[in-house]
């Protein structure tokens, strides 16, 4: 047997984010440490994942979040290891997390950041071993250094955002991100303890033939949904929901296709949350030369008046989104 000499291949993460600044000659690189800093979370994060069915980290921690729902063990460890990492950092002063109903503040008063996190989402899916994710977001403060940040910090549409990525935790894990100049994906080799450039300047096709939507709750989809839920079976498209947005969204933006998660008669502004999910993806995917539509309107365009607030998603390839766009509008 010879080694594959092939693997791992040039560029890491680091190098690659430092080239980048070079970039931008009056940088500062408070930027790219701060990625540096998520980065970080995500090694550590990512052991914590791999060691889920070996301690006693997995299953139920007994308390429910801001949402109502179920807390995992593994979503506080997450939670805590990126807030760790970003207040150590100092680039940060506030951050919004699923799992905290206020802003967080990190005493660093002289950040120049704001960062939205999802820290372990698809958390569901963590016992049965199956992909899961996080979702960042950073923007620029807008209030003056010195002081905590504001909530008027935080309530910023997805237009202002500096960077977004997200990582999965799959069967390799990834670090996808964009700063606005294209989207790149690095795939952590865990021997070295590295990312390494191995998705570079990814693109979406303009159209697919993947729909991912829970059809389990069809019966209380809009009729447009319901409309375009036919035609994609009658296209013979391939439904897959994997139930982790981070996942579902990685497959479909590498070979095209429309994640959805409708308003529903239980839910009227869907289940996913503008901040911290909807808005990351929706500048990731345009980077890559998709779209990202709440069935009306551009995601990134919304104004966001509360954290946790949920709108319905609509994303992926072009095309797709264009037509459930089309037969949303023609439905009202
Ligand atoms: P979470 O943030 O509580 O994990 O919820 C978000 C998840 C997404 O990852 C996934 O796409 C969606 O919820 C699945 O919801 P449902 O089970 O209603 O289809
Ligand atoms: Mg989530």
């Amino acid at each position: 047997i010879t080694e594959n000499l092939a693997l791992p291949v040039g560029t890491t993460l680091d190098r690659f984010i430092m080239r980048k600044q070079e970039d931008f000659p009056f940088a500062t690189g408070e930027l790219s440490q701060l990625l540096r800093d998520i980065a970080l979370a995500a090694k550590i994060v990512n052991r914590a994942i791999n060691h889920a069915g070996l301690t006693d980290i997995g299953g139920a921690y007994g308390k429910q979040n801001v949402q109502g729902e179920d807390q995992q063990k593994l979503d506080v460890v997450a939670n805590i290891r990126f807030i760790r990492a970003l207040r150590n950092g100092g680039e940060v002063c506030a951050i919004i997390s699923e799992e905290d109903e206020e802003v967080i503040q990190t005493g660093n008063h002289k950040g120049k950041y704001i960062v939205a996190i999802d820290p372990l989402d698809g958390s569901s899916n963590i016992d049965v071993n199956v992909s899961i994710g996080t979702i960042f977001s950073v923007y620029r403060r807008l209030s003056d250094q010195g002081c905590e940040g504001t909530l008027e910090d935080c309530l910023q549409r997805g237009v202002q955002q500096v960077a977004a990525g997200y990582i999965i935790y799959g069967s390799s894990t990834m670090l996808v991100y964009t700063t606005g100049c294209g989207v790149n994906g690095f795939t952590y080799e865990t021997s070295l303890g590295e990312f390494f450039l191995s998705h570079p300047n990814i693109t979406i096709p303009t159209t697919g033939s993947i729909y991912s939507i829970n059809e389990g709750s069809y019966n209380q989809f809009q009729p447009a949904i319901k409309q375009y839920v036919e035609l994609c079976r009658e296209r013979n498209y391939s439904a897959r929901y994997i139930g982790s947005l981070v996942a579902d969204f990685h497959r479909n933006m590498l070979k095209g296709g429309i994640y959805m998660y409708p308003s529903t008669t239980k839910a009227p502004n869907g289940k996913l949350r503008l901040l911290y999910e909807a808005n990351a993806l929706a500048f990731i995917v345009e980077q890559a030369g998709g779209k990202a539509s709440n069935g009306s309107e551009r995601i990134m365009e919304l104004y966001p008046t509360d954290l946790h607030q949920r709108c319905p998603l609509y994303i992926g390839s072009t095309e797709m989104v264009e037509e459930v766009e089309r037969l949303l509008a023609s439905s009202e």
